[in-house]
């Protein structure tokens, strides 16, 4: 069995990426069987507690507020709504929840205070829980792990060199720290990227260092393709050819053996051989549910049809780690300790971004 490495270069892995096609699929099968079923996939449900009207200028991201698209804000939802979506997901058989705020970071505060009974409320739907909230401290990871959060997603995204093209009000180092504060509880790490930017091999095969090097390894990493939307800097980016999406998966799976790889946004563009493909080079996780945050993904019902063509069976959950314990709000030893930490803020200018931020200034006035 292939040992866990956590020294991986970049020439190693653009080696790795750039094998014949037969070869590659063969070694990330190998390794795939290895380390896990491989007609096991995990199956996670998104849920957008608080969408659109990000401060953030990621662009790629139709929830930031400086861009023009067409997401309908929304406040934070309540924890009663939460709980019948996951019902909900856990009926379709999804194993995980996943929920996603565009913010920049948390906040201490009632918000937060209220996602943390949503991340009470689902544990105790004895299902997984994984929030993406931006950035964290330690003490705010350490009360979401106390509340049963089971994984925490802050995406690199891509590589150290690409982010400063895609982002510039915040730094790559934040979204390391973050991971590190995640990993200072018993919370799980998930962290994986975008491909079809504009970025290089070279910039996927570093984002694939950033994480392979992280030890221990994130223990799920998305990989997503970009669905460009309109009034984003990416808006004309062309689609991701599915055998980019299966190179990077097969890639993701030689580096980081124990991981779950996840099939995240852009399946909506994906065939199911495409996706077969990819399950079969190593793939062994989606998001279900008839919409990812803000952009559609594919209807339930094919997601299982697929699976039975496929002869695919949905995770259960908790079989890596087993479920945390709920700590009540009364009996919490971590408490809100109101702290302005200095989340970095570049500030330099990214062409394309700022192209998209006037575009949409032009045609409102
Ligand atoms: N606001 C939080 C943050 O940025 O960390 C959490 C939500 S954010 C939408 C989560 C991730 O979704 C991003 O890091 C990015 O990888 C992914 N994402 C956002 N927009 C996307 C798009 N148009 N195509 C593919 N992935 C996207
Ligand atoms: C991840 O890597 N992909 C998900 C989840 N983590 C939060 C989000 C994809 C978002 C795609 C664009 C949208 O629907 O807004
Ligand atoms: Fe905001 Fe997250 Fe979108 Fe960036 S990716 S604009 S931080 S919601």
């Amino acid at each position: 069995m292939n040992q866990t490495r956590h020294d991986w270069t970049k020439e190693e892995i653009l080696d790795i990426y750039n094998k014949p096609l037969m070869e590659l699929l063969y070694e990330a099968a190998t390794i795939h069987r290895q380390h896990h079923d491989p007609n096991t996939v995990q199956v996670s449900t998104l849920l957008s507690i608080k969408t659109g009207g990000c401060p953030e200028d990621c662009g790629y991201c139709p929830q930031a507020a400086r861009y023009h698209t067409n997401v309908e804000g929304n406040d934070l939802m309540s924890v009663q709504q939460v709980k019948a979506q996951a019902l909900r997901a856990k009926a379709s058989g999804s194993s995980r929840v996943c929920m996603g705020a565009a913010w920049r970071n948390v906040k201490d505060g009632p918000e937060f205070d209220q996602v943390l009974e949503m991340v009470r409320t689902i544990n105790k739907l004895d299902m997984e829980v994984c929030c993406t909230l931006g950035m964290v401290t330690e003490n705010q990871a350490k009360r979401l792990a106390e509340a049963g959060l089971y994984a925490y997603n802050h995406n690199l995204d891509t590589s150290e060199e690409y982010y400063t093209e895609v982002i510039s009000t915040r730094g790559y180092e934040d979204r390391l720290q973050t991971i590190e504060n995640v990993r200072k509880t018993n919370v799980t790490v998930c962290s994986g990227g975008i491909i079809g930017m504009g970025e290089s091999e070279q910039d996927r095969a570093g984002m694939l260092v950033a994480l392979s090097t992280l030890n221990p390894q994130p223990e799920s990493v998305p990989i997503n393709a970009l669905v460009a939307v309109e009034g984003t800097p990416m808006e004309d980016q062309k689609p991701v050819e599915i055998w980019e999406m299966i190179r990077m998966v097969a890639t993701t799976r030689i580096v980081m053996p124990e991981t779950q790889v996840r099939l995240s946004a852009g399946r909506t563009e994906m065939t199911r051989e495409g996706q077969a493909l990819c399950f079969f080079a190593g793939a062994n996780s989606i998001f279900a549910g008839d919409k990812l945050l803000t952009t559609p993904n594919p209807d339930v019902n094919e997601d299982m049809e697929m699976f039975k063509q496929l002869g695919l069976i949905p995770q259960k959950p908790f079989i890596k780690i087993s479920q945390p314990q709920t700590v009540e709000a009364a009996d919490s030893q971590f408490t809100a300790l109101g702290e302005k930490p200095k989340w970095s803020r570049p500030g330099h200018i990214i062409e394309r971004n700022e192209l998209a931020k006037e575009k949409g200034a032009v045609s409102k006035s």
